[in-house]
């Protein structure tokens, strides 16, 4: 994802006797779609039709599998893709997936945190620029078992190696404030918002910068009018 884009408001502040311009209004959404439809034409239906309202679509095993690799970069016609291949090997191996992933078109590439710091950082330098997210504590019933407990030292590995960010679960909204707080400025993404029970104005106050939603607009009648709603519910968060 592009960093935040920020614009002008037209308006001036007065201070010390001089005119600034007030630069604080953010352009994204933040949200961000799970594309995981396994019919192609649909899932390409479905990102036309909330182009422009989500800031990335977010792929993962499922499209990628029942279509082919190449719908990365038609995706990318349309904007962001972040290739969730949740990418977990030696290093060497790491680095030959993320630079396919960027080569067919990705802006971003997630990365699990458990194989080691020298893992994490070869997706890292493969991606070349583009966003690496590093998975911390999963949004399922089972992440607590193993993920939750070695968060904190998952989310310090992205830090340590450079990642954009992390991905922390929506389901456990308290969780997301504690890993927001030792990620620092690292952005924070956070699936588990619909279907798993989570809520998107909740990940958003407790520090997601952004939440992942799937089955709740590719699997709505209306994917469109659904994204608006959750687009509408981060908005009056952050009011
Ligand atoms: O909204 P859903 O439940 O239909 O979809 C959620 C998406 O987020 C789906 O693509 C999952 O693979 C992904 N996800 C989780 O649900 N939980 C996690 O802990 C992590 C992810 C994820 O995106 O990891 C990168």
């Amino acid at each position: 994802m592009a960093p935040y884009k920020w614009f002008v408001r037209k308006e001036y502040l007065p201070l010390n006797g001089l005119e600034h311009e007030a630069i604080d209004v953010r352009s994204e959404t933040r949200v961000v779609l799970a594309l995981d439809e396994t019919d192609g034409a649909k899932a390409m239906s479905v990102a036309k039709a909330v182009q422009g309202l989500v800031d990335a679509i977010k792929i993962n095993w499922p499209l990628v599998l029942a279509t082919s690799p190449k719908v990365i970069s038609e995706l990318a016609l349309l904007g962001d893709v972040i290739c969730d291949f949740k990418v977990a090997d030696i290093p060497n191996t790491n680095r030959l997936i993320v630079e396919q992933a960027v080569r067919l078109g990705a802006s971003g590439v997630i990365v699990h945190g458990f194989t080691g710091s020298d893992s994490v950082k070869a997706a890292v330098d493969a991606a070349d620029g583009r966003d690496v997210y590093v998975v911390t504590e999963m949004s399922h019933p089972g992440g607590t078992e193993f993920t939750a407990p070695h968060a904190d030292q998952i989310a310090a590995i992205a830090v340590r190696c450079g990642a954009s960010g992390i991905i922390a679960p929506a389901t456990r909204p308290e969780r997301i404030r504690h890993l927001r707080r030792l990620v620092g400025d690292l952005k924070v993404l956070s699936p588990g918002v619909g279907a798993q029970g989570g809520k998107a104005s909740d990940a958003i106050r407790n520090g997601a910068d952004y939440v992942i939603v799937g089955r709740s607009i590719y699997g709505a009648p209306d994917p469109r009018e659904a994204a608006q709603m959750i687009v509408d519910e981060v908005r009056e968060e952050l009011r």
